[in-house]
């Protein structure tokens, strides 16, 4: 909706820590589904599905435009537990799957993450 929108207009892009990194290191709770070294997956709290989780590496890689040739594999890494989760949770008939990357693309949490949703028909295009 226009309330997330601007709230990503507003969000800082400093280097300081996010609100992830917190659910990273445990010190907020989140609803997790997946856990390895690389990366965490968890329901998003303002789920836009039935099913809307998040993929996020546990380093605080900021936004997809940082990520570099360093990060080739955690990307790929980061999509195939995005796959497997949603297997996990029976998305048979197919799920979205989005990256918001900056103002423009409405993100509001600077720590790379891939939106998972699923469980009913998605429309096309997005807002
Ligand atoms: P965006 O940056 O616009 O791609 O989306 C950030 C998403 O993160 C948004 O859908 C809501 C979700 N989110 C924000 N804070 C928290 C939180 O503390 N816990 C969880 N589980 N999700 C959060």
């Amino acid at each position: 909706g226009s309330d997330e929108v601007s709230k990503a207009q507003n969000a800082v892009q400093s280097g300081t820590p996010t609100i992830f990194s917190k659910i990273v290191d445990k010190s907020i709770p989140a609803d997790i589904l997946h856990e390895d070294e690389e990366c965490l997956a968890f329901y998003d709290v303002n789920p836009q599905a039935p099913v809307h989780f998040l993929v996020i590496p546990k380093c605080p890689i900021p936004m997809l435009s940082s990520a570099t040739k360093n990060e080739q594999v955690l990307l790929g890494h980061l999509l195939l537990v995005a796959k497997i989760t949603a297997e996990k949770l029976g998305l048979y008939e197919g799920y979205r799957i989005v990256i918001n990357n900056g103002p423009d693309g409405a993100q509001s949490v600077y720590h790379l993450h891939i939106h998972v949703m699923g469980g009913r028909q998605m429309d096309w295009p997005p807002g």
